[in-house]
This record gives C-alpha cells, sequence and structure tokens, in this order.
C-alpha cells in the first residue's frame, strides 16, 4: 500500500477511535517486502559492535531476522510473552495524547507503510522500518518496556501540565536518538539512529557531534533537530538508570524549575555537562 501518509487531524476513514486500522499483511507488495529485507540486510550488516546488547537480542528473540515485513500476529505473540507489549497498525503520526495512551497501555503505534526507494536514507514519518526495526526490538527488554511505559504515563500527565513540548525532548533524546554506555564502549538504543545507516556511523564515530552524560533536567532544556544529524547526543549508563530516573521524579517540581532556565542552544555545552566528546561540529557547520 503506497498510500501516502498524512498527519490527521481525526481518525481516517476505517480507522478505529483510537486511531489502530489492521495491518493487512497479506496485502503487502513483493517490493514492499523487498525494501524491508533491503534496509533490514544493510542494517543487521552494521549494528553488531554498535547496536546496544538489548537491542541485538531483542533482534534475536523476536526473530526479526525472517524476511519480509513482520506480520503482527507472529511478532506479537512472541513480544507479548516477553513483556506484554504489542504492535499496533496505524495509517502515520496519531495526535500526541493517542500516542501517549498507547504506549502507557503496552501497545506500541506502528506507520502501515514502508518508505519508496527514493526515500530510502531520509523520510519524515517514521514508516514501518522505523517503528518496527528501529523500536521493537528494545521493547522486548523488560526494562525498557517498563521506561516505555513510564514515558506514556507521564506523557498524559504532561500534557495537563502544558509541559509536553519539554517531556518530548526526553523521549527524542533517549528513545529516538540515546546512546549506552557498555562494557565495550559507547553503543546505540535511539531507534531513530540504529534505523538509519548514516547516523548509526555519525553517532558514534564522527567527531562532529557532542557526546554528553545523561542529564534529565539538562536534556529537557536541550533543543533538538528533526531534519538532520543531531549535534548532541546523550549517554546513559544503563537502561536500569533510565527507567529509576523516571519512576523517581516526580515532574510536577521540575516543570516549574524548568520555566524559570532558559533552553539550551543545539551544540551548546554548559559547565554541569559530563562531557565525553566535545564536537567539532564541522558536520553542522558544512550542511549549513
Ligand atoms: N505518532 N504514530 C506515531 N508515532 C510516533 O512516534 C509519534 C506519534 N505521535 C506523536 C509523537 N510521536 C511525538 O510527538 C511524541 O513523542 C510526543
Ligand atoms: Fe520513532
Amino acid at each position: 500500500m503506497a498510500d501516502v501518509t498524512h498527519v490527521y487531524d481525526k481518525p481516517p476513514q476505517g480507522a478505529n477511535a483510537d486511531w489502530t486500522i489492521p495491518q493487512q499483511w497479506e496485502r503487502f507488495s513483493a517490493d514492499e517486502h523487498g525494501m524491508w529485507d533491503r534496509l533490514f540486510a544493510r542494517q543487521s550488516a552494521m549494528l553488531p559492535g554498535r547496536a546496544a546488547d538489548a537491542f541485538m537480542r531483542g533482534i534475536d528473540l523476536l526473530k526479526l531476522e525472517q524476511p519480509g515485513i513482520p506480520d503482527y500476529r507472529a511478532l506479537n505473540a512472541r513480544l507479548m510473552a516477553a513483556t506484554g507489549w504489542q504492535v499496533v497498525a496505524v495509517p502515520g503520526l496519531v495526535p500526541d495524547a493517542v500516542f501517549f495512551d498507547h504506549l502507557a497501555n503496552r501497545r506500541f503505534p506502528a506507520g502501515n507503510f514502508i518508505r519508496s526507494p527514493e526515500q530510502l536514507d531520509y523520510l519524515q514519518e517514521p514508516d514501518v522500518f522505523h517503528d518496527v526495526f528501529g523500536h521493537v526490538p528494545m521493547l522486548a527488554d523488560p526494562v525498557f518496556a517498563d521506561y516505555m511505559v513510564a514515558y506514556g504515563k507521564g506523557g498524559l500527565r504532561s500534557l495537563g501540565f502544558g509541559a509536553l513540548h519539554k517531556l518530548a525532548r526526553l523521549y527524542w533524546y533517549t528513545v529516538e536518538f540515546g546512546l549506552i554506555e557498555e562494557a565495550g564502549g559507547l553503543r546505540i538504543y535511539g531507534a531513530g539512529i540504529v534505523s538509519s545507516y548514516g547516523e548509526s556511523l555519525f553517532a558514534l564515530n564522527d567527531p562532529s557531534p557532542n557526546r554528553i552524560r545523561f542529564d534529565l533536567l539538562r536534556l529537557m532544556r536541550s533543543a533538538y533537530r528533526i531534519d538532520d544529524y543531531q549535534q548532541s547526543y546523550f549517554v546513559i549508563p544503563s537502561i536500569e538508570h533510565l527507567l529509576k530516573v523516571t519512576v523517581e521524579t516526580d515532574f510536577a517540581p521540575l516543570y516549574a524549575q524548568l520555566e524559570q532556565l532558559p533552553d539550551i542552544a543545539i551544540a551548546d555545552i554548559i559547565p554541569s555537562d559530563q562531557v565525553i566528546t566535545r564536537g567539532t561540529q564541522q558536520y553542522a557547520q558544512r550542511r549549513r
């Protein structure tokens, strides 16, 4: 189905009230399965030694190396057994409140389309490869699975404080573009990186971006890019730390504190930062 996706303002024709649609796996064409295989082969060839242990374990446990776009009936049987999560098909981006409610209930919304050959290296909206290859393996890790539930609940609460844009930074700099420190060195767990060939190389090896140790308050003050590689990446010591901080933090006073603090510009390093790499920002300067 090469239907063009949009950001809808109400559930589109045929969608449920929670924006889910039937995956209709049998309707995917050989070309669409072929695109999945092409993207999967490229990423899985380069991720050993780059992707986090939990990510590689998830690929294995969910048998994502099987050819073609995964059939959610089979995928969800394995995922549910591991952490109670399931993947649900949606037409494209869904409203924040809908998104958070799905996460809070252990449902991960996956765009029910795959990119075209022209979009191989960049597309604006998450397609099934970004969502299922990028996000789902980490959902097979019990600690990360609990973190995503905590994020969903926190997201719903943040709407009440008008603080979604601050909490969205937490999601962006962890779930989408997070790095983790492991025995062998820095590894990728963020879906936006791990599903991108170029950014998987850039995020770990390029001297251009900053790499800074995770600090919740600092991170929620930090602007981010939606149109190109990140100029700063944040590094967690463990997934347990990410869950612990998120579950133990009372976000109400944090939001109040954030009101009084200026945002941190996208490539800036501040005195309290524990810096792993002070980036040259050459990539971003060249792209200007
Ligand atoms: N909808 N389908 C889908 N996938 C996302 O990743 C997504 C979304 N809606 C909102 C959203 N992400 C972000 O704005 C949240 O992190 C706030
Ligand atoms: Fe994503």
